[in-house]
C-alpha cells in the first residue's frame, strides 16, 4: 500500500468535538499501509504520493451502525395496509411484520440472500459509508439466523467495506415457538449464538425489548451468555413503549441502546454511567409516523453520545441512505449539524466498539475517509436526495 499525502482538502477531523472545516490546504493528512499516520500543516513529503483533493470537504468515512439489510422479499403491501389505517403492531399480530420477512428470508439460499442484499449495501457505500453493521433476525431458527450472518460476512468479501455482524435472533418469536419465549431463547437464541460464535459469525448480540417482542426477563439469560462468551451487547429499546430495555442494557454494559423514543431521563443517566451510545433511528420514526421524539436534551445533559443510523429494514425503515438519516436526525429530532456528523462517524464507531479503529481522522486509526463536493457539513445535512460524494477512501485507498 502506498504512502499518500492528501493535500488541498477542507478537513473535519471529528476527533472529539466537531471543529469547523479547515481552510483548503491548511491541514494535510499522511496515510500509509491503510492507516492515518499524521494530520497537520506542511507534513514531510518524503516518498509519499501526493493526492490533491481539489479543495473538497474531507470527513471520516461514514458508518451505518444499525441495519437489517440482509433479508428476503419486501413488505410494500404492509406499507399500503398502514396507509389504510392498520398499525405496525396490528400487522405484526396478524402474522405480517418480522414474521413475513422470516418466511421470505428462509426461502432464499445463501447466494440469493447475498444477491438480494447487495444493492442495499451498494447504496450505502455510494454515500461514503465504509463501515456497516448488519443484524440477523429474520431467520428465527439456528440455521437461518446463521445463514443471514454468513451472507453478511460474504458481503464484506464482495465489497471494500468493514462489516460488523450482530446476532439478533431475539427479534421476534417465530410461530413454532408461540407462547414459549423461554424455550426459544434457550434453544435458538442461546444455542444458535454458541454455534454462530464458534463459526466466527458474531461481533455483537442484540435483542428487541418490546411488548410485541421480548421482555427484559426473557432476554436476561441471552445477555448473560453473551457476556460469558466475551461478546458485546446492544439492544432495541423503548421504541414503541417504555419496556425497560435501556436500563437493562446499561446494567449489561451495552455498547448501544437503539431507537429510544420512549426513553426517560433516568435511562439517559444509566446510559451515561455505562458508557452506552444512544443510536437514534429517524427512518423508523418517520415510517411509523411516531410523535414521541427521543429525549435528545436528556442525552445531551447526561453526556450520552448520540449516533444516527438507517435501521435499513423491510418494514419500519426501508431506508438505505445515511445522508437522509442525517437530515432526518436534524429535521425530526433537532440534532445540530455537528451532532449529525459525529453521529455517523465517531459516535457510530463507538456504538460498534470500534472507537479506536475508525470514525475519526486521527493518527493510528484506519484511513477511512470521504471526500465531498461541498464546502461545509451543513450542506451535507440540509439537502435531501442529493449525494455529493466525490470519493470514498477505505484503508487508505480510493475505492
Ligand atoms: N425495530 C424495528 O423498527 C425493526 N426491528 C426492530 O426491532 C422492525 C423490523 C421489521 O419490521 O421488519
Ligand atoms: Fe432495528
Amino acid at each position: 500500500m502506498t504512502r499518500t499525502l492528501w493535500t488541498n482538502a477542507r478537513i473535519i477531523p471529528v476527533d472529539g468535538a466537531v471543529a469547523p472545516a479547515s481552510e483548503p490546504g491548511a491541514l494535510e493528512l499522511l496515510t500509509d499501509a491503510g492507516r492515518i499516520i499524521a494530520i497537520g500543516a506542511d507534513l514531510p513529503r518524503d516518498g509519499a504520493r501526493v493526492a490533491d483533493c481539489g479543495g473538497r470537504l474531507m470527513t471520516p468515512a461514514l458508518i451505518d451502525c444499525h441495519t437489517h439489510l440482509v433479508f428476503g422479499g419486501d413488505r410494500a403491501r404492509e406499507f399500503e395496509l398502514r396507509l389504510e389505517g392498520a398499525s405496525y403492531e396490528e400487522i405484526a399480530k396478524a402474522g405480517g411484520g418480522i414474521k413475513a420477512s422470516m418466511q421470505a428470508t428462509r426461502a432464499l439460499g445463501p447466494e440469493a440472500l447475498v444477491a438480494a442484499s447487495l444493492p442495499r449495501l451498494d447504496h450505502l457505500l455510494a454515500e461514503g459509508v465504509s463501515t456497516v453493521e448488519i443484524k440477523s433476525g429474520y431467520g428465527l431458527s439456528v440455521e437461518a439466523e446463521m445463514n443471514m450472518l454468513r451472507a453478511a460476512r460474504r458481503l464484506a468479501d464482495l465489497r471494500r467495506v468493514r462489516v460488523c455482524t450482530t446476532w439478533l435472533a431475539a427479534h421476534a418469536l417465530p410461530p413454532d415457538y408461540a407462547g414459549r419465549a423461554e424455550d426459544y431463547i434457550r434453544e435458538v437464541a442461546i444455542a444458535g449464538l454458541e454455534a454462530a460464535h464458534a463459526e466466527g459469525l458474531v461481533d455483537a448480540v442484540d435483542g428487541f425489548c418490546e411488548g410485541i417482542a421480548f421482555s427484559t426477563a426473557e432476554l436476561e439469560p441471552l445477555y448473560r451468555r453473551a457476556r460469558e462468551l466475551g461478546i458485546p451487547v446492544k439492544i432495541h429499546s423503548e421504541q414503541l413503549s417504555h419496556a425497560g430495555g435501556t436500563a437493562f442494557a446499561a446494567r449489561h454494559g451495552a455498547l448501544s441502546a437503539d431507537h429510544l423514543e420512549h426513553a426517560t431521563e433516568a435511562d439517559a443517566r444509566a446510559m451515561a454511567a455505562s458508557g452506552t451510545v444512544a443510536v437514534l433511528l429517524p427512518g423508523a420514526f418517520f415510517t411509523l409516523r411516531e410523535t414521541v421524539v427521543p429525549p435528545v436534551a436528556a442525552f445531551r445533559a447526561a453526556g450520552v453520545p448520540m449516533a444516527l443510523a438507517t435501521d435499513c429494514n423491510p418494514g419500519t425503515s426501508p431506508l438505505s441512505s445515511i445522508l437522509l438519516a442525517m437530515n432526518m436526525g436534524a429535521t425530526l429530532f433537532r440534532l445540530t449539524v455537528p451532532e449529525c456528523l459525529a453521529a455517523v462517524t465517531t459516535h457510530a464507531a463507538r456504538a460498534l466498539g470500534l472507537g479506536r479503529e475508525t470514525g475519526r481522522i486521527a493518527p493510528g486509526l484506519s484511513a477511512d475517509l470521504a471526500l465531498w463536493d461541498v464546502e461545509s457539513p451543513a450542506q451535507l445535512v440540509a439537502r435531501m436526495g442529493f449525494n455529493p460524494l466525490h470519493a470514498r477512501i477505505f484503508k487508505g485507498e480510493i475505492v
